[in-house]
C-alpha cells in the first residue's frame, strides 16, 4: 500500500500502484475533518432511523444473527450538500481522470457502517460487480490489464485493525479472478486510515469489511468511480428530484453521467 500527503507530484507512482501494485493508495489528511463530521452525523441518523437496507457478502452475519449490525445508507447525493463537497474534492478529479478519463462518473455513493460486534464481509470484488463469479455471464478475455473502476474509501471514524478497516489482498487485482474459499488468504492487510484521509482501491482487489472488535462504530463512505461508458450499479439519478439535477455543480453533473448522451434515442 502506498500512504502519500496531499503534496504529492508523481501521478505515476499512484496510478502505476492501483494498477500493478498493491492495488490500495491512502492520501492523508485530505478532507476537514470538521465537513467529515457533518457527513457522520448525517450517517448515523440515518444509519439509526431506517430499516436494514441493501447489503451483500454478510454470509457469515447472517448465519451468526449479527447481520443488523452493518449497516448502509445508500443515495449520498440525496442526504446532503456535504456529500456533493466531499465526492468533488480536487484530489479526487485530478486522480480519477487520470485513471478513468476526464468524464468519470459515479457508480455508486453510500456509507457502510459496522457497530461493535459486526462479523465483517467475505472477501471478494467490486468490478465488474458483484456477480463475476457468474463466470460464463462475462467475455473471453476479460482481464485486468487497464482500469475500468476506482473504488474511494472515505473513514467518517477511525478504521483499524481492531474496528474492521477494510481488508485486501496486495496484488490480487492483477488476476481478475473472484476469490473461493480456496484461496490463500494469509497475506491479508487492511486500509488501516483516519477521519480526513482518502483512501483508493482498484475494485478487481480482493478485499472485504473485517470484523469490528473494538468498542466503537466504524463508519466509512464507499465510491465506485467508472469510466463514462460502464453501466453503474446504483441508479443514482432515479433518486434525485429535478430540482437537484438542474441545481448541482459540473463536477456532480459529471459524475452522474449527465455529460455523456448514450444510449440515446435515435429514431423521432
Ligand atoms: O465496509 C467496508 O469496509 C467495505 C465494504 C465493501 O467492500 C462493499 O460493500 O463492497
Ligand atoms: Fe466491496
Amino acid at each position: 500500500m502506498l500512504e502519500l500527503n496531499t503534496s504529492y507530484t508523481n501521478h505515476k507512482e499512484i496510478l502505476d500502484e492501483l494498477l500493478t501494485g498493491s492495488g490500495v493508495v491512502i492520501i492523508k489528511d485530505v478532507f476537514d475533518t470538521n465537513k467529515i463530521e457533518e457527513a457522520r452525523q448525517i450517517v448515523n441518523k440515518f444509519a439509526d432511523n431506517e430499516d436494514q437496507k441493501e447489503t451483500h457478502f454478510n454470509a457469515e452475519a447472517e448465519s451468526s444473527g449479527t447481520i443488523h449490525l452493518q449497516q448502509r445508507v445508500w443515495n449520498l447525493f440525496g442526504k446532503g450538500k456535504v456529500f456533493s463537497e466531499l465526492i468533488t474534492h480536487n484530489i479526487i478529479f485530478d486522480l480519477m481522470t487520470k485513471f478513468l478519463g476526464t468524464e468519470f462518473i459515479c457508480g455508486s455513493y453510500c456509507a457502510s457502517r459496522l457497530l461493535p460486534g459486526a462479523a465483517g464481509q467475505e472477501p471478494h470484488i467490486d468490478y465488474p460487480y458483484w456477480d463475476l463469479y457468474n463466470h460464463e455471464t462475462f467475455p473471453m478475455g476479460l482481464n485486468s490489464s487497464f482500469p475500468q473502476n476506482c473504488q474511494a474509501t472515505i473513514p467518517l471514524d477511525v478504521c483499524s485493525k481492531l474496528s474492521g478497516a477494510t481488508a485486501y489482498y496486495p496484488g490480487s487485482q492483477k488476476k481478475l479472478r473472484y476469490p473461493n474459499k480456496n484461496d490463500d488468504f494469509s497475506n491479508l492487510k487492511q486500509m488501516v486510515a483516519n477521519p480526513g484521509d482518502l483512501v483508493f482501491f482498484n475494485g478487481n482487489c480482493w478485499h472485504g469489511a473485517m470484523p469490528n472488535k473494538s468498542d466503537h462504530q466504524r463508519a466509512a463512505i464507499l465510491i465506485e468511480f467508472l469510466p463514462k461508458y460502464i453501466k453503474p450499479v446504483e441508479d443514482l439519478v432515479s433518486y434525485l428530484d429535478d430540482r437537484f439535477k438542474n441545481n448541482c455543480s459540473k463536477r456532480v453533473s459529471q459524475l452522474l453521467g449527465f455529460n455523456y448522451p448514450y444510449p440515446k434515442i435515435l429514431v423521432i
